[in-house]
């Protein structure tokens, strides 16, 4: 059974409903018990008017929360074509040395599949052709390094929701993880993750393309992610698979991410 998973999104919104409520009861019962003990036939103080005053403040407590949640799934700006960096800096690594990469990239990715597996319904393995062919969603947006430098690119590819559509995605996942061909540090491959709201956001791409050309080398071909409203290191490039999971307790460092088990923060919103 395929199952959309943007109820994710309203399951989170239901669970900050469901807080919000619980502290308005809880509120209104601590305000009619002081009426009931002291506060009652003293007219100057309208019992209703304090209770609906307070109840006010905890409707913007929950507008505030809604409103960070609105934040995480607005769009990231698109910018015209005329912004497009004249060079898209490539970054991290940027020519993989892995056997795996360079038997693949030898072949120009004929033999290379992404796989996407783990708490799906149907696992797939999908060629860079397949990947080509799907509707795909371009955009042109702006790239942030940490290191503190920028660049404008225009990307293409088919927006990871539909993938994780078609694969199903059960219940129980929380996290996609993206697995790398690369090793930075010659030992552990680069690996990412991201939450459903950011996996479903709209504009987050498995970019095959940049600029209206296959992706480079540098940049991360053949397929890399595109998570617009996140710092760079999120994007994880040279993919080879994607696994849905509860935790990631058992991969690598257990942060969920390369730089993430060497200190950086996991929630790289910008
Ligand atoms: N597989 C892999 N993905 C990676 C990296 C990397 O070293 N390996 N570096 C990250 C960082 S820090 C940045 S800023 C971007 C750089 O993307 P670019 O090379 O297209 O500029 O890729 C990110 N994804
Ligand atoms: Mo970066």
């Amino acid at each position: 059974m395929s199952r959309r998973p943007p109820s994710d999104i309203s399951l989170t919104r239901r669970t900050l409903t469901r807080r919000t409520l619980t502290r308005r009861t809880l509120l209104q019962r601590s305000l009619l018990g002081a009426a009931a003990l002291g506060l009652a036939g003293c007219d100057r103080l309208s019992e209703n008017d304090a209770v609906i005053s307070l109840l006010g403040s905890a409707e913007t407590l929950n507008l505030k929360a809604q409103r960070l949640l609105a934040g995480r799934e607005s769009l990231a700006v698109e910018y015209p074509a005329s912004m497009i960096s004249p060079v898209f800096r490539p970054n991290g690594t940027v020519d993989p040395q892995t056997a795996l990469y360079r038997n693949l990239a030898a072949n120009d990715f004929a033999d290379w599949r992404l796989t996407v597996g783990g708490l799906v319904n149907t696992p797939l393995a999908l060629s860079l052709d397949t990947l080509r062919s799907m509707p795909a969603r371009t955009q042109i947006t702006r790239h942030d390094c940490v290191e503190g430098w920028s660049a404008i690119g225009q990307w293409s590819g088919p927006v990871l929701g539909d993938i994780l559509e078609q694969a199903g995605v059960r219940p129980s996942a929380r996290y996609v993880v993206f697995h790398c061909m690369d090793q930075l540090d010659g030992e552990h491959n680069y690996y990412e993750s991201i939450d459903m709201v950011a996996a479903f956001h709209p504009q987050t791409l498995l970019a095959h393309s940049l600029n209206g050309e296959p992706l480079p080398v540098g940049n991360g071909a053949p397929l890399r992610l595109r998570v617009e409203r996140q710092l760079g290191y999120k994007m994880a490039k040279y993919l080879k698979g994607i696994t849905l999971v509860a935790h990631f307790d058992d991969i690598q460092g257990g942060k969920g991410g390369y730089w993430e088990d060497r200190g950086y923060t996991w929630y790289a919103g910008i």
